[in-house]
């Protein structure tokens, strides 16, 4: 039995298990002790940044640090400032071309805890949850050193959302999250078209409305003592509205379709029409 190469196969299937995506933008002051800490983790999650020309050098940082972790950091550089939504879209597309199995989402900037990127990971792969999020509004979760006025904008999205579109999930604009492989490659990503808290809403209404379970795992959120916050009004416009607009597509049949991702067949069926001809 030649053993080192059964070994070696069996280490690159556990290497392309775990992946955190990190959006960035002008992160310097958090990039370098947000990824010491979750390679110091005992699991061993690998990290995707995707940093949108950061000029503060956000990028140029993680360069070097992928010389410490060359086989567990990667980084995709986009030009300009583009958006949270489109870089996860981007992240999202680039683990699931790599294997990945369990995909995470994460901020920069310590407002999530990167111990508790293993409790998301066990309620996906041992309680059964096909979307975990990492919930401030369910028994044991909260907030820490946050605004008032942040907390009951982050409260009362989460309540608009439930009354609106009646999706059972307490904190919908959560951006702590592990989605199970077979989630992302189900929903039609090139369809999610929302950027800021929105797309944290229309990704999980995209899972439950195929049918996925989601689970929230209770965590405790803290406002970011380093860097700057790139929210905006925009950002808040495009929740209230984009709810609204979720919910409308959703009373339309084709709503369904177009979440699904088509599914891609190698061998086309037969049209009817050419089936007739053959007989003849
Ligand atoms: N690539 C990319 N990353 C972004 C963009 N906007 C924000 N980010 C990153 O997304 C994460 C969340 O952004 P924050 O500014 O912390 O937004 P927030 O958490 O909603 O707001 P705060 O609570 O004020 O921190 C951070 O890691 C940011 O650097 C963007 O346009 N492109
Ligand atoms: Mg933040």
């Amino acid at each position: 039995m030649p053993w080192p190469k059964y070994c070696i196969f069996i280490d690159t299937i556990q290497r392309l298990e775990k992946i955190v995506i990190i959006p960035t933008y002008n992160e310097k002051e958090n990039i370098v002790r947000i990824l010491h800490a979750i390679f110091s983790l005992e699991q061993d999650f690998h990290v995707l940044v995707i940093d949108d020309s950061s000029p503060d050098g956000t990028a140029g940082i993680v360069k070097q640090l992928q010389q410490i972790y060359p086989s567990q950091l990667f980084l995709e550089e986009r030009k300009g400032k583009l958006g949270l939504g489109t870089a996860y879209i981007h992240g999202f597309k680039w683990a699931v071309n790599h294997g990945y199995e369990f995909i995470f989402e994460m901020d920069a900037d310590f407002s999530h805890n990167p111990a508790d990127l293993k409790r998301l990971y066990q309620a996906c792969k041992y309680q059964h949850a096909d979307v975990a999020v990492g919930s401030r509004y369910v028994k044991g979760g909260g907030n820490v050193n946050w605004p008032w006025d942040r907390i009951l904008l982050s409260k009362g999205a989460s309540i608009y959302t439930r009354l609106i579109t009646w999706m059972p999930v307490k904190d919908s604009t959560a951006g702590f999250v592990c989605y199970k492989r077979n989630v992302l490659e189900s929903i039609n990503l090139d369809e999610i078209k929302f950027v800021g808290y929105a797309f944290q809403i229309e990704m999980k209404y995209a899972a439950w409305k195929l049918g996925f379970k989601i689970k929230e795992v209770p965590i405790v959120f803290e406002d970011r003592q380093h860097g700057v916050s790139k929210m905006n009004k925009g950002i808040v416009k495009e929740g209230i509205l984009g709810v609204l607009k979720l919910r409308w597509y959703s009373m339309f049949k084709d709503y369904h379709n177009r979440l699904k991702k088509p599914e891609i067949h190698l061998f086309p069926p037969v049209e009817e029409e050419a089936l007739v001809k053959t007989k003849q």
